[in-house]
């Protein structure tokens, strides 16, 4: 199978392309003397600094650590999980080599957090030919009415001052309240109402908001008193110096050699030096697996909750074979959980029915057995039989997932499911055995026990100003809210909250998009584009030509983590439990970029709000309540200490105001190195097993359920589903029942029928987090598009009935739409299933309507069942060799505003 890209590129090509981009770069502001070169020169990519491929500009500098410049640790801050150490060499402000994490001896006690391919490519994001330089409007777009609203994507641009936009922008919020009221605004996109236009926005009246459940998908309700298990099921896992005392390892959807690359994968290693089994569950035999050496447990995408109910049942009848009590842990199960069988109901059950005797076929006539469930699924019978008797509670087994799986139509049932299993073989709390995640940046590091905080930045945020609009939009309704003015509001699922049904009416005129790619990553890309084509008003907020500025009216370039204090984001992104990483200022804004605190600040003013009294800390300061209220666990008492030892010096360097402090370290140590690890060993204070507290004492440590206990029943769970009004013709049971998916395997036949005939739609269509990418971050960076493909993954034995070879361009479509990728022919997928890497940034050809970049979101359907959980990995398509012209995209000219005057 072809992963990199393979079409042989013209050296012609791309630098004409190059050219092309790189004629409109002027540098301005900051820019240092060094000659900053285009990649005319044409050297190639690669140690010498020099990119081959489009529109890079490459700093023409000769290397001479000795002389020159020098090492400055750098954040990486992608939403991916990592948090991985990156340094920078600096000449002049210009970043002309990067290294990784080089201290320690890179052992399993101490390993170094080196960078994946995309973070040792990080300097083409901020000094790329693509960085927006200033601010621009649309060049048809008119105020209050939007002008000429369907060029929005494919209009030209204006330069505006800052203060202009600053003004355009505060006045089309005003006069859109005034004249269509609150409800009118809408922030679009995953991420909304953290960015630095919100604080002014709710300040002066709120928008409504929007929810996903994008990463955790229908994890996403499992607070703790859905079923007493933590928060989505994350953060209880063992600690990873345990994971060479497990027997298995079942990885479950899991794929951290794409999706948490960095160190993670690296802290298996041990477990698979001293033998432990992995077994990898999912519809291909991904990297990881291949790492691992992993039994391979095949399942078509959206059908684990078949699965899973066939390996109980299974564990059951083993048990009964055996000699009860043999392969169950039925000790475990009288002790910590409710709801396993008639005898063990809990006291708030209002429905007369429980998990064994559901599986058994008690209600259904359908015993759950590996027959019933491998017609689902496609697991072969002897694998489902294996499954269950790995998870015998005489082995110690893992069960590290992701949330993949999670994020399909109708999987509502499948987390407490799989929980279930593990809680069947007493698989919980204690060495070699946890039930939890093993994804972005939770591998390894149950994180509920942090080893480090960082200290408050201090006169923030969102607390002082929230939202006074309450009103939610899931993704799945997010687009028709704009185009149909109505959505079930059943608060923030990405919050983990399910209120009960709540039909609203809405009337949209105004959409913000910051901090988030909500055109590319939302379900249903072509109607987000109808959408924005519909309202007044468009604004986000961006650091290059990203889709959502494309699609946008004003566009206020930010700038990036290298331009600000680096740990800005860590926050919300820090997850490693072991190390602190900090990144420090690399370079001052380039071109007229702003950070988020000034754009935050000068659009505050504009709005006629307090700015000073809004954003009363600077930023020099928060950088500093950072560091100074950092604090750690000791490595010799595993008491919190303060981290830092801050003296009047490191103040007065700092520009902040604050007193000396005493400290665990000096701070010039972790300013200059940018990094501190927590030395590890097996055994050592700091060795944690998932639910520990509880299953020591269960009494004395109630889980958050009504019951106290892990709930295999769970009534609160039913009654919130089936109270949503979200789900058709379904009764979600408190136990973990089947229901067939929305989009799923079965409607991948004509009525549904998996014995009958194939329909229109007979793919199915997974969309896993890629390497060349952080969702769309870093798509645009020429490196990665050399070095990584952006395939469309297809089993060979389906390739070859359609008449399609490695390499050839593909039209993969749905009722959404039709999109071009080059195949990947791969014998390691299930047939019958198709892989779209999630991330691209649509391209849509006006006459075809083809998106031209592969964007997968294109195919994703809004269903909105269960939860509303965005089902991306549930989806149905179809696809077809294409005999079109096209070049690769790693061939293309960078993506650059056409700018009206230059
Ligand atoms: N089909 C499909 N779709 C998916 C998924 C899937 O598996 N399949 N996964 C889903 C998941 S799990 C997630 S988490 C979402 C992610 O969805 P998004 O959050 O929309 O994805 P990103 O591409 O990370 O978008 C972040 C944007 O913010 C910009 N940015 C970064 N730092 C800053 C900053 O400091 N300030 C500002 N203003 N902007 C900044 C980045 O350049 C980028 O454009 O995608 C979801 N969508
Ligand atoms: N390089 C890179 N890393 C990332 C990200 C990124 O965009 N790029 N995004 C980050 C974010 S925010 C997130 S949420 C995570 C996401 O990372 P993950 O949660 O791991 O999600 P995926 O990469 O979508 O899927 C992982 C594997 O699950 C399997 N799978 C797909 N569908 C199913 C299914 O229905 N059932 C089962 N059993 N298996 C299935 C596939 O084999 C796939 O390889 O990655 C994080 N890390
Ligand atoms: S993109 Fe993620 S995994 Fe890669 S270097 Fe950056 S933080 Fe680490
Ligand atoms: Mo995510």
């Amino acid at each position: 199978m072809t992963l990199t890209s393979k079409q042989g590129m013209t050296r012609r090509g791309f630098i004409a392309a190059s050219a092309a981009a790189t004629a409109s770069l002027a540098l301005t502001g900051c820019q240092p003397e060094a000659t900053l070169d285009s990649t005319e020169a044409g050297a190639d990519a690669g140690a010498d600094g020099k990119a081959e491929g489009s529109g890079y500009v490459s700093p023409d500098v000769e290397f001479d650590p000795e002389t020159e410049g020098s090492w400055i640790p750098a954040v990486c801050n992608a939403n991916c999980g990592g948090f991985c150490e990156n340094k920078v060499y600096v000449v002049d402000g210009v970043v002309i080599r990067q290294k990784t994490d080089d201290t320690g001896d890179d052992s399993l006690e101490c390993p170094q957090l080196r960078s994946c391919p995309r973070g040792r490519a990080h300097r083409q994001d901020t000094f790329g030919v693509d960085r927006l330089k200033y601010p621009m409007k649309r060049k048809n777009w008119e105020p209050h009415t939007g002008g000429d609203k369907s060029l929005r994507g494919r209009d030209e641009w204006v330069r505006i001052s800052w203060d202009e936009a600053f003004e355009l922008v505060a006045d089309e919020i005003k006069y859109n309240y005034e004249t269509n009221g609150e409800r009118s605004l809408l922030y679009g996109g995953l991420s909304s109402g953290w960015g630095s236009l919100a604080k002014s926005i709710n300040a002066f009246g709120g928008g409504i908001s929007m929810a996903s459940t994008s990463s955790f998908g229908s994890c996403c309700f499992y607070q703790g008193q859905v079923m007493g298990i933590s928060a989505q099921g994350i953060g209880e896992s063992n600690d990873r110096t345990d994971f060479a005392n497990a027997d298995y390892i079942v990885l479950y959807g899991c794929n951290q050699v794409w999706a948490s690359p960095g160190t993670y994968t690296y802290l298996f290693n041990e477990a698979l030096e001293k033998g432990v089994q992995f077994l990898f569950v999912g519809p291909e035999f991904n990297p990881t697996a291949a790492h691992f050496n992993a039994k391979w447990i095949r399942v078509r995408p959206g059908t684990d909750t078949a699965l899973l109910l066939a390996v109980a049942y299974e564990m059951f009848k083993l048990d009964e074979a055996e000699g009860k009590g043999s392969v169950v842990d039925w000790d475990f199960l009288a002790k910590y959980t409710v709801g396993i069988d008639g005898d063990a109901m809990p006291d708030d059950a209002k429905v007369d029915e429980n998990f064994y005797d559901y599986l058994m076929g008690a209600y259904d006539d359908t015993p759950k057995t590996a027959e019933w469930a491998s017609a689902i699924t496609g697991t072969p019978v002897e694998d489902i039989r294996l499954y269950a008797d790995v998870m015998r509670k005489s082995n110690n087994v893992m069960s590290l997932r992701s949330n993949a799986a999670f994020r399909t139509n109708d999987s509502d049932n499948l987390l407490q499911l799989y929980m279930t299993v593990s809680f069947m073989g007493g698989h919980i709390g204690k060495s070699g055995n946890c039930a939890d995640a093993a994804y972005h940046g939770t591998v390894g590091s149950p994180i509920n026990q942090p080893l480090f905080q960082v200290g408050a930045k201090g006169g923030d945020d969102a607390l002082v100003y929230p939202n006074p609009v309450e009103s939610v939009v899931n993704d799945d309704e997010q687009w028709q809210a704009i185009l149909e003015g109505r959505f079930n509001n059943t608060g923030s699922i990405t919050m983990g909250v399910i209120t009960p049904e709540k039909q609203e009416t809405c009337d949209i005129h105004v959409v913000v998009m910051e901090n988030v790619s909500a055109v590319n990553t939302s379900l249903n890309a072509s109607l987000a584009v109808e959408s924005l084509r519909k309202v007044d008003f468009v604004v986000s907020t961006a650091r290059s030509f990203t889709v959502q500025a494309q699609y946008s009216d004003i566009v206020l370039p930010v700038a990036s983590e290298w331009e600000g204090n680096g740990i800005r984001n860590d926050a919300t992104w820090f997850f490693n439990r072991e190390a602190l990483v900090l990144g420090t200022r690399v370079c001052e804004n380039l071109y007229e970029a702003k950070t988020e605190q000034e754009i935050g600040y000068g659009f505050a003013k504009a709005m006629g709000l307090d700015a000073d009294a809004m954003f009363p800390v600077s930023e020099d300061q928060q950088w500093y309540n950072m560091l100074a209220g950092t604090t750690m666990r000791h490595p010799e008492t595993g008491e919190w200490v303060t981290m830092f030892t801050i003296t009047d010096e490191d103040l007065k360097a700092l520009n902040a105001e604050g007193k000396p402090q005493e400290g665990y370290m000096p701070l010039a140590e972790i300013l200059e190195k940018g990094i501190f690890k927590m030395p590890r060993k097996a055994g050592d204070i700091f060795t944690y097993y998932g639910y520990q507290d509880f299953i020591k004492d269960p009494k004395a440590n109630p889980r958050g359920s009504v019951s106290g206990k892990f709930e295999i029943y769970s009534q609160t769970k039913a009654d919130m589903l089936n109270g949503n009004g979200r789900t058709k013709d379904f009764d979600w049971k408190p136990y973990p029942s089947y229901k067939v998916p929305v989009n799923g395997y079965e409607a991948s036949f004509v009525d549904g029928d998996i014995n009958g005939k194939k329909g229109e739609f007979p793919y199915q269509m997974f969309t896993p987090h890629y390497l060349r990418r952080s969702h769309t971050q870093y798509d645009n960076l020429p490196w990665l598009r050399t070095a990584f493909a952006n395939p469309v993954f297809i089993a060979a034995a389906d390739a070859k009935e359609k008449g399609i070879a490695d390499g050839d361009w593909v039209r993969v479509y749905n009722e959404g739409g039709s999109v071009l990728r080059p195949a990947s022919v791969s014998e390691r997928l299930m047939p019958g299933v198709v892989a779209l890497p999630h991330g691209p940034w649509l391209d849509i050809d006006d006459e075809t309507g083809y998106d031209r970049a592969g964007c997968e979101n294109m195919l994703t359907r809004p269903v909105g069942s269960g939860c509303g959980t965005a089902g991306y990995n549930t989806n149905l398509v179809n696809f077809e060799k294409w005999d079109g012209d096209m070049e690769a995209d790693y061939q293309l000219p960078a993506r650059v505003p056409s700018i009206d005057g230059e």
